[in-house]
């Protein structure tokens, strides 16, 4: 007699959770950890940003572009050794595959924060959305801190191709 009550029940639960799987939006099923800003000199152009990336879902994953309201212009940029010199390039994605994670740090990828609209101090939060290939946005706040707690970095030194 209790039967029909509870699988009536237990099928709104599983409703509900489907529901609610397929409303969130693409952004949500991956994760930004680890989002932190260096602190450069006042005047300084570009600002380098890091985080890391996770696909938590079973497809590929694509960030495509980036944006902040504190800057102009975001773009992905790698950083490699070319004979002797670091050097910086544009990179158009950066694609996870399933269950794959990105770390950028200094000397690798990096989101080139470039033009801020305003200075900005050790603590500031930075804005950044990332656009995903699915159409998703991922929206995070990276910190602004003096390093990412490497000793060793040339990234000051490198310049743009
Ligand atoms: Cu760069």
């Amino acid at each position: 007699m209790s039967a029909p009550r509870s699988s009536r029940f237990l099928s709104m639960v599983f409703g509900f959770i489907a529901f609610v799987s397929l409303s969130a939006s693409a952004g949500d099923m991956h994760m930004v950890s680890d989002a932190w800003v260096r602190l450069a000199p006042a005047g300084t152009k570009m600002h380098a940003g890091y985080l890391t990336l996770h696909n938590s879902t079973e497809e590929e994953a694509s960030v495509v572009a980036a944006d902040s309201p504190q800057y102009m212009n975001v773009e992905i940029h790698h950083s490699r050794i070319v004979d002797g010199i670091a050097t910086m390039t544009r990179q158009d994605q950066i694609t996870l595959a399933p269950g794959g994670m990105l770390k950028m740090a200094p000397g690798g990828f990096h989101l080139m924060l470039m033009h801020p609209k305003m200075a900005l101090k050790e603590g500031d939060a930075v804005e950044i959305n990332l656009h995903l290939a699915d159409g998703g946005t991922l929206s995070l706040k990276a910190m602004v801190r003096k390093t990412g707690g490497m000793a060793h970095d040339s990234h000051s030194g490198h310049k743009m191709n």
